[in-house]
């Protein structure tokens, strides 16, 4: 048995992605769009948790489901005392259901939220005090170091809530080869892949009638009002999210109402009634093109969980 647990904390970079040059790079293309990375501000962060108990968002839920269900499994393939690293761990809610069952040498959890990701972090550790928790403040899209990984520790990847579906799937194949990169030869990946189904089901789940998702999406321009002195009238953009089967996402934007100009920090961007800020996309995989996608970044698919309405799939991986 060790003695006292540890709880570190670590900044690994920094500046955790330049909001201010993004945005204005950005707002500058003429398809414009802000990465998805910027939602997650502490207000953007409070509103995702909530999108995930809406009644229409099925992800959560489902995955959550997986997980409390196939544990032990999990826990097979693992083996004992592993470390597990969360790239983009949000409030670390689910990875509370696997540590009683795998019980890990230690949890390693990134993100890009620095106080979210403290209190979330430290709430662990206090909660499983035997866990060793080495948090790390980094943009997990920018670079992926870990340097207080003891050499010769076999790790697993925890990258649950389809948060891949984020990344082109170009995009898709390097983060995951990054993965593997990282966890080394012996490697481990479970991750949460949200699946294609019917467009009616996908188009439900990122417009929820509580208007979640909606102030979700509206709070970067906010957050953007509040850090980088913009001047957005957020009553007169509207969220607007679908599913586009032909490229296999949902697409999130930001639709000016009428012709105005908005000004961040002395730079002027206009727009047009109808005009869109594209804000995300959240691509849907089947089992095989995730799977085939996973082999070319290097991972040999283990094993595949679904739930029985096939909404969401949980994989487990090994490096090759
Ligand atoms: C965190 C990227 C997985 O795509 O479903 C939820 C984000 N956006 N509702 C998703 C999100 C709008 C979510 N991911």
């Amino acid at each position: 048995m060790r003695a006292a647990a540890d709880y570190t904390f670590h900044h690994a970079a920094p500046e955790a992605g330049d909001f201010y040059q993004e945005v204005i790079d950005g707002l500058s293309q003429p398809a414009r769009f802000i990465p998805p990375k910027y939602f997650y501000d502490h207000a953007g962060s409070r509103l995702f948790e909530s999108i995930c108990e809406q009644p229409e968002y099925y992800p959560t839920r489902t995955e959550t489901a997986l997980l409390k269900q196939y544990a032990s499994e999990i826990a097979g393939l693992a083996g004992e005392d592993c470390y597990i690293i969360e790239p983009g761990s949000g409030s670390c809610e689910k990875v509370r259901l696997l540590l009683d069952a795998l019980h890990p040498a230690a949890y390693v959890p990134l993100d890009i939220s620095c106080d979210h990701l403290k209190m979330a972090a430290a709430c662990v550790a206090d909660d499983f005090p035997w866990l060793d928790v080495h948090a790390v403040c980094t943009d997990i899209t920018a670079e992926l170091s870990l340097p207080f990984i003891p050499e010769k520790t076999r790790s697993m990847m925890f990258y649950p809530g389809s948060s891949i579906g984020n990344f082109d799937p170009p995009h898709a194949m390097d983060f995951l080869s990054c993965l593997a990169k990282v966890t080394g030869q012996d490697g481990h990946l479970l991750i949460g892949v949200d699946l294609k189904k019917d467009k009616e089901v996908l188009d439900a789940a990122y417009n929820d009638a509580s208007g979640v998702t909606a102030a979700f999406n509206l709070n970067v321009l906010q957050r953007i009002n509040r850090e980088l002195a913009g001047d957005f009238d957020t009553e007169a953009f509207v969220h607007h999210a679908f599913y586009n089967g032909v490229r296999g996402r949902i697409e999130m934007h930001l639709i000016s109402e009428r012709k105005q100009t908005v000004r961040v920090d002395g730079h002027s961007f206009e727009f047009n009634a109808g005009d869109s800020i594209h804000t995300e996309n959240s691509y849907k995989y089947t089992i095989d093109e995730f799977q085939g996608l996973a082999r070319q970044a290097g991972f040999t698919p283990c094993r595949v969980w679904t739930d029985s309405d096939d909404l969401f799939s949980l994989h487990y991986l090994r490096v090759v």
